[in-house]
């Protein structure tokens, strides 16, 4: 008997095609549909699958660069253990017994000593490691997981779950029909009449589960745009209204939305009577903004406040899709709720061509929670940061991420002894405060990083380095984050290099060494099918299938498909939106919006804006990119060869900078230098500049790892600017000033 022929592989002109999900790594957070061409064992091109309705045959350059990441010289290849002082660059090749043993004997030794909690485990952005490795961390019994790393206020995504958590009790997104498998012909979507991108660039970024693409295609049906970014991004070159913003006063934008909207009485009433709770005290603080002082405080003139209003509040159905610029303040929190605020009171939630409702994807949840277990609660007692910050009680399980740091300096309450670094690049771009990070990681004992590539996070601290599978080069579960709800395989196209392995491979080879009893399975496709279970389904079954819709419904509220009790209604304490937050009450917080400064900005702090006069936001996603990844790919560096700083030609003049000059960008926390590149599609008061920069073509041993200090600019934006809810921090929102390098 012959094979039975498999869905998701097939022959093609002399080459193995397979099917798969586009994860990580390289990085990215997505789930493209992508068809993988191998010959004779080796990938030879990617190409976007025309047949997933998530991304339907569309690609960005990173995936198209897949097979030079894949085959690039320096990949890791096998485990390395150093052999020199950390930061040198010498090291010996091991097996992976020897690591692995290596490394289970270290935690345990430091569970023994220290306790479990003495070992923690970073992540860095949503990759799709989440469950493996908080199964790792919490089977062996650390509390100590960051699935951000040490990121500061865990300001990217994070936030605006919470806060739609805690005042809607769900996650809303723009609709741009991806719950449907038919997409923009399902017959029950509509075209939203007006998108309002905040803080947003998808047709660079694609986060969260949203691809760009899906904007642009509304528009082809007839969404206009309203844009608010302080630069003139593609977007919103194409937009009915763009709004120029001074980073960092989102807040006070919003606020002057709804007060234009509430006073002139342009939101839906009945929906505000029935589905939403504390309007009347909304009300009354929106008159704290009149476009007039709104306009002062975000730069916009007031008359296009207004305008943009008037537009919004017309047009049904309408949807506000935002980015990670709305969690990189330092008070974001206010800022979220004042958004989904100005979608609630205009009748646009769950409905059609709205800000929907993402529903449960069949029953993976129940499946992923039992597999990665629960703590003790002693356990979650010696939590870095416990008890910190009430609002996390409200479903964020993780350690403040700042307080990483803080510990680690400190050795208070208690001293951390080992990390497990999987996926993050710490002090060169996830975390703010690069050298306070940098110096607190040094002080570990011992230190293990899995990545694919040798980083000036691995150069700096790791005692063992182990190499990690790109996604052609495993399995994997493929759901993408947030903004969509599916789910198909990412399946192994060829074979790993060297002797990569996965990092759900590693983390189940480790975990049996370091909590035997929670990792049955003898194979990853074992665990996943375990995994898979409670939503009915095997790993084969699967990749079998394809691309998995769940059934979808508008207006879930009135059918009572929120909540536990199935009534109608939100799943918050009052059942309703909550424009006046009973849970942000409970915390010690404003139950209302309201804007405050950033903790240095020409208003709050005018002195240092006298020295530092410009407004500098940084680390919009650039294409070719994803965070400090990709350096080393040489048709995606050539897209972006150098760090670039953006400019307004009138300051770069008044300055003596031309386009291409080498800037220092300085403050009295640090300075680096990138590029000057002059753009005249941002404020002249303002400055952009990028985010994750090293140099994989320069030295790796200290001090230089790989330049990691020359262009790092997290070394401008200091620790312990973390929102008074734990979340939030002014990655987008600091000062600076601006000077050409001279020559030696
Ligand atoms: N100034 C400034 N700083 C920022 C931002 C900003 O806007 N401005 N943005 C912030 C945001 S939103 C985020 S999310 C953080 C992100 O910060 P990080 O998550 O730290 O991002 P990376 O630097 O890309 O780190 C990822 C590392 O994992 C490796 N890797 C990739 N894929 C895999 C894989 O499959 N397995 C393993 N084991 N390793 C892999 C990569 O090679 C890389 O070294 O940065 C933040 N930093
Ligand atoms: N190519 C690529 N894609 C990525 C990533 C990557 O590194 N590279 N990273 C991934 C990750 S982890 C994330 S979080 C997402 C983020 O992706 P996005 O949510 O798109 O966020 P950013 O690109 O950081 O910034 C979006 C826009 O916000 C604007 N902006 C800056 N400051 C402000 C401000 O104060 N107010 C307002 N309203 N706008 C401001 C910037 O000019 C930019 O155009 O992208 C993901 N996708
Ligand atoms: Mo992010």
């Amino acid at each position: 008997m012959g094979e039975k022929k498999k869905n998701w592989t097939w022959d093609e002109d002399g080459m193995k095609v397979v099917r798969s999900v586009a994860r990580t790594g390289p990085g990215c957070h997505e789930g493209c549909g992508v068809r993988l061409y191998v010959k004779d064992g080796k990938l030879v091109k990617v190409m976007g699958d025309p047949n997933s309705p998530f991304s339907q045959g569309r690609l960005c350059p990173r995936c198209l660069a897949l097979p030079e990441v894949v085959y690039h010289p320096d990949r890791l290849k096998y485990p390395l253990k150093r052999v020199g002082k950390r930061g040198e660059d010498k090291w010996e090749r091991i097996t992976w017994n020897e690591a692995l043993d290596t490394i289970a004997d270290k935690f345990n030794q430091y569970k023994t000593e220290f306790g479990a909690e003495s070992v923690f485990f970073c992540q860095g952005t949503g990759r799709d490691i989440k469950q493996y490795i908080t199964k790792l961390a919490y089977a062996f019994g650390s509390p100590n997981v960051l699935a951000f790393g040490p990121l500061h206020g865990h300001a990217c995504h994070v936030p605006k779950a919470m806060t739609m958590r805690a005042t809607t009790g769900g996650y809303e997104v723009a609709d741009c029909s991806q719950f449907f498998p038919d997409r923009y012909d399902n017959p029950n979507w509509e075209v939203p009449k007006c998108i309002v991108i905040w803080g947003h660039e998808p047709t660079n970024s694609n986060s969260d589960g949203f691809l760009g693409h899906w904007i642009i295609e509304c528009m082809k049906r007839g969404s206009e745009l309203i844009v608010i970014d302080p630069r003139r991004t593609w977007l919103a070159s194409r937009a009915k209204v763009w709004l120029k913003i001074r980073p960092g006063t989102d807040s006070a934008l919003a606020l002057g939305l709804l007060n234009v909207i509430i006073n002139e009485k342009l939101y839906d009433e009945a929906f505000v009577r029935d589905w939403t709770h504390g309007f009347d005290d909304l009300k009354e603080r929106v008159q704290d903004y009149p476009p007039s002082r709104v306009s002062e405080i975000t730069w916009i003139p007031g008359e296009t406040i207004i305008k943009a209003a008037r537009i919004y509040a017309a047009s049904k159905p309408a949807s506000v899709q935002w980015g990670v610029a709305v969690d990189q303040t330092r008070e974001c929190i206010p800022t979220i709720h004042a958004i989904i605020a100005l979608r609630s009171i205009t009748g646009n939630t769950d409905i059609p061509g709205g800000n929907v409702v993402r529903s449960k994807l069949f029953d993976v949840g129940k499946g992923f929670d039992k597999y990665v277990g629960k703590l003790s609660g002693e356990a979650e007692e010696r939590k870095i940061g416990a008890g910190m910050y009430p609002f996390f009680d409200y479903g964020y399980a993780e350690p403040p991420g700042a307080e990483l740091t803080e510990q680690l300096l400190s050795d208070k309450p208690y001293p951390l002894k080992a990390a497990w670094i999987q996926t993050t690049n710490t002090f060169v771009c996830g975390a703010g405060d690069s050298k306070r990070v940098y110096e607190g990681f040094k002080k570990l004992d011992f230190v293990v990083a899995v990545d694919l590539f040798m980083t000036p996070t691995a150069m700096a601290f790791a005692d063992i380095v182990l190499p990690a599978a790109t996604y052609p080069e495993r399995d994997g579960i493929g759901i993408p984050a947030g903004g969509a709800s599916f789910m198909g395989a990412t399946n192994k196209a060829i074979e790993p290099v060297g002797e990569c392995k996965s990092d759900m491979e590693i983390n189940l080879l480790l975990g049996k060494r370091i909590s035997p009893e929670a990792w049955p399975w003898d194979n990853v496709q074992e665990m996943y099918s375990s995994m898979l279970e409670p939503a009915g389904m095997t790993f084969e079954g699967l990749r079998e299938k394809g691309y998995l819709y769940d059934a979808f419904e508008y207006r879930k509220y009135e059918k009572g498909l929120l909540r536990r009790d199935r009534k109608p209604g939100f799943n918050t304490p009052t059942g309703k939106i909550e424009l006046y937050s009973t849970i942000l009450e409970k915390c010690g917080l404003d139950p209302l919006p309201y804007h405050e400064e950033p903790p240095e900005s020409p208003v709050s702090t005018p002195d240092i804006a006298e020295k530092y006069n410009l407004v500098m936001t940084t680390g919009a996603k650039t294409r070719a990119f994803f965070h400090s990844e990709h350096r080393q790919i040489p048709s995606l560096r050539k897209m972006n060869p150098d760090p670039l700083t953006e400019i307004h030609p009138e300051t770069a003049e008044g300055l003596g900078i031309e386009d291409g000059d080498w800037i220092y960008i300085e403050n009295s926390y640090g300075r680096c230098r990138q590029k000057a590149r002059l753009f005249d599609g941002i404020s002249p008061g303002v400055v952009h500049a990028q985010h994750g920069w090293w140099f994989p073509e320069k030295p790796g041993p200290e001090p230089s790892l790989f330049g990691a200090w020359e262009s790092n600019i997290n070394l401008l934006i200091p620790g312990g600017w973390t929102g008074r809810a734990g979340f939030g921090y002014p990655f987008k929102a600091q000062m600076c000033r601006v000077y050409k390098v001279e020559e030696d």
